[in-house]
């Protein structure tokens, strides 16, 4: 599908302005509002610095830090264009954390936004081999901003093979131990070519708009590669809890959301109170979405949500589907240019039914930068992502747990996110995880941590008897824990192994 060279810079950006499009709006955020030809131009600055002054050649690797801005999209696009190779990292990450970022993928270089500088430098201290960090945002005459302004505007694309790295990202760690995914150029346009047509059929003129991090592939093709492989504008906000969000949606009249089921479900009450008649288009990711949030998202909006389950390991969604297609409680259908089966525990694959390992197939895969862990991620060609799924008898794939997140009780296996559904749909239920805690009778007992909406106080029995009435009653939680927040990744996942620790 891909010729040996490719620069996915030059498909997603130049072209726009290769054609005339140049003028068309193209990102906007932190005070700032480019065109296309804008923000190439301020990427071919950035790129000139990183190779006149800083000295990076194709194949570096070079950090980037910081929240969502235009900034942030004109480094990432000028890392690409130089041929080096984008880390992104996430920016609440701690200089421990980042530390271990900087040893695994040896990178060299950094384009760190001021504010976030602290954590980076203290990085730095302890790991020389990052030379140089050069700071955006920060106002200063040795900033990227004034370094970038002494440089001309134009730039050559470095001429990269389409199988050269372009990105490195880390996953988001839900299990406290990060991995770095390597992704090619083709890779990044493949993901432009399949999810994208198939299930948002976005025009060139929405506006994106959401809060996943540029540095999570989520958030790095919803709100900046996808809507440029279109041509259309992107919102980047530096701050996207969900009542930001809906206001930001109400103030750029924003057309396409990308977030996750949580901030759905907050924003659900809320949305009665806000203009978001620009509204047009929902994604969902990042965490399995429940029939509850589903449902409440289009009772407060008339919106069917679009869902879809990816993994940073083949960097976007591989399984959803169009609005037209939406069945409550299903991920979809695999996205075309996909192939996904349930493999049973000897490794074939299961009947319709039958709940087994979720295996995908495509023009995306998982690379593991230096880890071990590729062995088991990869078998056969197939990637298991550590899904638990089974395949309905109308081809849809249904959503149980993460493999390590079925419980096995007292002889049944009782998948922890069908409970969660089951109190979801308790109007006194803001947020809720289900977890397997050692049991000597039964071997694991069913656990929900719940935090309650404001102004509910049901006690522990009332949301175990609507669980018994709802769903299989063998499977209510025969414990449940009430909490004021639960413990979540900077991207919205659950950390369920938070909760497993001992308190
Ligand atoms: O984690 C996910 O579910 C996800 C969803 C969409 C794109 C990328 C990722 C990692």
């Amino acid at each position: 599908q891909f010729g040996p060279r490719l620069n996915a810079a030059t498909e997603l950006l130049d072209r726009w302005v290769a054609q005339g499009q140049g003028g068309r709006p193209c990102v906007q955020g932190a005070g700032l509002r480019w065109t296309y030809a804008e923000l190439q131009a301020e990427a071919n600055r950035i790129a000139n610095v990183l190779v006149n002054e800083l000295g990076v050649v194709p194949g570096n690797r070079v950090l980037l830090r910081g929240a969502n801005t235009p900034q942030l999209a004109a480094c990432w696009f000028a890392v690409v264009k130089a041929g080096a190779i984008a880390v992104a990292t996430m920016p609440l990450l701690r200089a421990k954390e980042l530390g271990q970022v900087i040893a695994k993928a040896e990178v060299s270089h950094a384009l760190c936004d001021a504010a976030l500088a602290d954590e980076l430098m203290a990085a730095q201290a302890q790991h020389p081999v990052l030379r140089g960090i050069c700071h955006f945002r920060s106002g200063a005459p040795d900033g990227l901003e004034a370094r970038a302004a002494r440089q001309p505007a134009t730039f050559t694309n470095v001429d990269t093979a389409s199988d050269d790295c372009a990105l490195i990202a880390f996953t988001s760690g839900t299990t406290g131990q990060p991995k770095g995914t390597m992704h090619f150029h083709r890779d990044l346009i493949a993901a432009c070519r399949c999810w994208p047509p198939h299930c948002l059929q976005a025009r060139s003129s929405d506006v994106f708009i959401g809060s996943p991090p540029l540095a999570f592939t989520f958030g790095l093709g919803g709100l900046l590669l996808f809507p440029m492989s279109v041509g259309a504008s992107t919102v980047l906000l530096e701050k996207a809890a969900p009542e930001l969000l809906l206001k930001a949606i109400v103030e750029h009249r924003a057309t396409v959301c990308f977030t996750a089921p949580t901030s759905y479900r907050a924003m659900a009450p809320l949305a009665a109170q806000h203009d978001i008649s620009a509204l047009r288009k929902c994604v969902s990711a990042g965490e399995a979405l429940p029939a509850a949030t589903r449902a409440l998202w289009k009772q407060a909006t008339g919106i069917e949500l679009i869902d879809g389950i990816g993994a940073t390991e083949l960097l976007h969604i591989f399984i959803s589907h169009t609005e037209a297609e939406a069945r409550p409680g299903a991920t979809g259908r695999p996205v075309p240019g996909y192939r996904a089966c349930i493999l049973g525990d000897d490794g074939r694959p299961l009947p319709p039914g039958q709940v087994g390992r979720l295996a995908v197939k495509g023009p995306t895969g998982c690379r593991y930068l230096a880890d071990e862990r590729q062995r088991q991620y990869v078998q056969d060609g197939w990637n298991l992502t550590g899904d638990a799924y089974l395949l309905d008898a109308d081809g849809y794939y249904v959503y149980q747990a993460r493999t390590d997140d079925m419980i096995i009780s007292g002889g049944y296996n009782i998948a922890g996110p069908e409970i969660e559904a089951a109190l979801l749909a308790h109007p006194a239920v803001a947020e809720c995880a289900v977890i397997g805690v050692p049991d000597a009778e039964r071997g694991q007992l069913v656990k929900a941590f719940v935090v309650l909406r404001e102004g509910h106080a049901p006690d522990a029995k009332a949301l175990q008897e609507h669980v018994k009435a709802s769903i299989a009653p063998y499977k209510y939680p025969r414990a449940v824990e009430f909490r004021d927040s639960l413990p979540r990744t900077e991207t919205g996942k659950l950390q369920r192994f938070k909760l497993r620790e001992p308190g």
